[in-house]
Protein backbone atom coordinates (compact mmCIF):
# COMPACT_ATOMS: atom_id res chain seq x y z
CA UNK A 1 0.00 0.00 0.00
CA UNK A 2 1.37 3.35 -0.44
CA UNK A 3 1.51 5.39 1.84
CA UNK A 4 1.34 9.42 2.58
CA UNK A 5 4.07 11.84 2.45
CA UNK A 6 5.45 13.46 5.70
CA UNK A 7 3.58 17.10 6.35
CA UNK A 8 4.94 19.88 8.47
CA UNK A 9 4.27 19.14 12.25
CA UNK A 10 3.08 22.88 12.80
CA UNK A 11 0.64 22.77 9.91
CA UNK A 12 -0.52 19.30 11.52
CA UNK A 13 -0.68 20.58 14.88
CA UNK A 14 -2.79 23.94 14.33
CA UNK A 15 -5.77 21.64 13.04
CA UNK A 16 -5.31 19.66 16.08
CA UNK A 17 -5.98 22.21 19.41
CA UNK A 18 -5.34 19.69 22.29
CA UNK A 19 -2.72 17.72 20.22
CA UNK A 20 1.26 18.58 21.24
CA UNK A 21 4.54 17.42 19.61
CA UNK A 22 6.64 14.44 21.51
CA UNK A 23 9.86 16.19 22.86
CA UNK A 24 12.43 14.12 21.70
CA UNK A 25 14.19 13.45 17.93
CA UNK A 26 11.61 12.07 15.72
CA UNK A 27 8.11 13.94 14.64
CA UNK A 28 4.85 12.94 16.52
CA UNK A 29 1.74 13.50 18.11
CA UNK A 30 0.68 13.14 21.71
CA UNK A 31 -2.47 13.36 23.88
CA UNK A 32 -4.07 11.97 26.92
CA UNK A 33 -7.61 11.41 27.19
CA UNK A 34 -8.94 11.09 30.58
CA UNK A 35 -12.73 9.06 31.27
CA UNK A 36 -14.67 8.13 34.32
CA UNK A 37 -13.75 4.92 34.48
CA UNK A 38 -11.83 1.77 33.22
CA UNK A 39 -14.89 0.29 31.30
CA UNK A 40 -15.15 3.86 29.82
CA UNK A 41 -11.20 3.84 28.93
CA UNK A 42 -11.40 0.43 27.30
CA UNK A 43 -14.66 1.02 25.54
CA UNK A 44 -13.14 3.56 23.62
CA UNK A 45 -9.96 2.04 22.87
CA UNK A 46 -11.97 -0.68 21.33
CA UNK A 47 -13.47 2.02 19.25
CA UNK A 48 -10.46 2.81 18.53
CA UNK A 49 -8.76 0.15 17.92
CA UNK A 50 -11.18 -0.88 15.33
CA UNK A 51 -10.64 2.17 13.20
CA UNK A 52 -6.96 1.46 13.03
CA UNK A 53 -7.21 -1.68 11.95
CA UNK A 54 -9.60 0.04 9.17
CA UNK A 55 -6.64 2.64 8.04
CA UNK A 56 -3.86 0.32 8.49
CA UNK A 57 -3.00 3.12 10.79
CA UNK A 58 -1.65 1.92 14.66
CA UNK A 59 -1.19 4.27 17.33
CA UNK A 60 1.29 3.84 20.39
CA UNK A 61 -0.92 3.81 23.41
CA UNK A 62 -1.01 3.13 26.91
CA UNK A 63 -3.49 2.88 29.31
CA UNK A 64 -3.64 3.18 33.41
CA UNK A 65 -7.30 2.71 34.78
CA UNK A 66 -8.84 5.74 33.33
CA UNK A 67 -6.74 7.48 31.71
CA UNK A 68 -5.03 6.58 27.65
CA UNK A 69 -2.12 8.44 26.10
CA UNK A 70 -1.82 8.17 22.99
CA UNK A 71 1.61 8.96 20.66
CA UNK A 72 0.81 8.81 16.57
CA UNK A 73 3.27 9.13 13.94
CA UNK A 74 3.55 7.19 10.28
CA UNK A 75 6.66 5.33 10.65
CA UNK A 76 7.03 4.48 7.40
CA UNK A 77 7.26 8.06 6.55
CA UNK A 78 9.40 8.84 9.31
CA UNK A 79 6.80 11.59 10.36
CA UNK A 80 3.33 13.14 10.69
CA UNK A 81 1.22 12.48 7.62
CA UNK A 82 -2.42 12.68 6.62
CA UNK A 83 -3.34 9.48 8.14
CA UNK A 84 -2.37 10.52 11.68
CA UNK A 85 -4.44 13.79 10.79
CA UNK A 86 -7.46 11.21 10.40
CA UNK A 87 -6.57 9.38 13.15
CA UNK A 88 -6.50 12.14 15.86
CA UNK A 89 -9.92 13.62 14.27
CA UNK A 90 -10.86 10.06 14.74
CA UNK A 91 -10.08 9.54 18.00
CA UNK A 92 -10.82 13.47 19.66
CA UNK A 93 -14.80 11.96 18.02
CA UNK A 94 -14.55 9.48 19.46
CA UNK A 95 -13.63 10.51 22.98
CA UNK A 96 -16.44 12.76 23.27
CA UNK A 97 -18.73 10.18 22.17
CA UNK A 98 -17.37 7.85 25.02
CA UNK A 99 -17.76 10.27 27.54
CA UNK A 100 -14.06 11.82 28.00
CA UNK A 101 -13.90 14.28 31.20
CA UNK A 102 -10.58 15.37 30.34
CA UNK A 103 -8.16 15.58 27.13
CA UNK A 104 -6.59 18.98 27.49
CA UNK A 105 -4.44 18.51 30.38
CA UNK A 106 -2.81 21.90 30.67
CA UNK A 107 0.45 20.69 31.40
CA UNK A 108 1.08 17.75 29.51
CA UNK A 109 3.55 14.86 31.48
CA UNK A 110 5.80 13.91 29.03
CA UNK A 111 5.23 10.50 27.78
CA UNK A 112 6.94 8.05 29.37
CA UNK A 113 6.97 5.87 25.62
CA UNK A 114 8.05 5.08 23.07
CA UNK A 115 11.18 3.75 24.62
CA UNK A 116 14.42 5.29 23.25
CA UNK A 117 16.22 3.80 20.33
CA UNK A 118 18.70 0.95 21.37
N1 LIG B 1 0.90 2.36 11.91
C1 LIG B 1 1.50 3.53 12.01
N2 LIG B 1 1.17 4.37 12.98
N3 LIG B 1 2.45 3.89 11.14
C2 LIG B 1 2.83 3.09 10.14
O1 LIG B 1 3.72 3.45 9.36
C3 LIG B 1 2.18 1.82 10.02
C4 LIG B 1 1.20 1.49 10.96
N4 LIG B 1 2.47 1.00 9.05
N5 LIG B 1 0.59 0.31 10.92
C5 LIG B 1 1.74 -0.22 8.79
C6 LIG B 1 1.01 -0.73 9.98
C7 LIG B 1 2.70 -1.20 8.20
O2 LIG B 1 3.71 -1.54 9.09
C8 LIG B 1 2.04 -2.44 7.68
C9 LIG B 1 3.05 -3.37 7.06
O3 LIG B 1 1.06 -2.09 6.78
Amino acid sequence: MSRPKKLPLASVLEKLPIWTAVKGEREAIYRQVVFGDFSRAFGFMSRVAMQAEKLDHHPEWSNVYAKVDIVLTTHDAGGVTELDLQMAKFIDAAALQCGAVDGTPKKQPRPKFPPKKA
